[in-house]
């Protein structure tokens, strides 16, 4: 509760909490043996990048170890995290997803 005062008559008043929800960055990690063709058709399919856009974050992850495919609250980071393992373990690959409060 909020107190608020008006020429001396005091009131509280219930302070309603705006909650934002927290975000998550899922995150792409290299490996030496998961094919660049497979790692692209999954970034396009699970975060909606065009052909350019998978092309460059596959190559960011192949370049530096990582990267980042999206920012999304923590219900969403968890279902593409999911998506994205699942894909991978079905085709053998030992490609990581994972996921970071930002
Ligand atoms: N480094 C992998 C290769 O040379 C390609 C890759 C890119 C793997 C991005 C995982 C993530 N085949």
């Amino acid at each position: 509760s909020e107190k608020i005062s008006i020429e001396g008559d005091t009131a509280l008043l219930e302070k309603r909490k705006v909650k934002r929800p927290s975000l998550f960055k899922v995150i792409l990690h290299n490996d030496d043996y998961t094919p660049m063709d497979f790692v692209v058709m999954l970034i396009k399919g699970v975060f909606h990048k065009t052909d350019d856009e998978a092309v460059q974050i596959m190559l960011t992850v192949h370049v530096k170890g990582k990267a980042i495919c999206g920012v999304y609250p923590k219900d969403v980071a968890e279902n593409k995290v999911d998506k994205a393992m699942n894909m991978s373990k079905k085709e053998g690959h030992p490609l990581l997803c994972t996921m970071q409060k930002e």
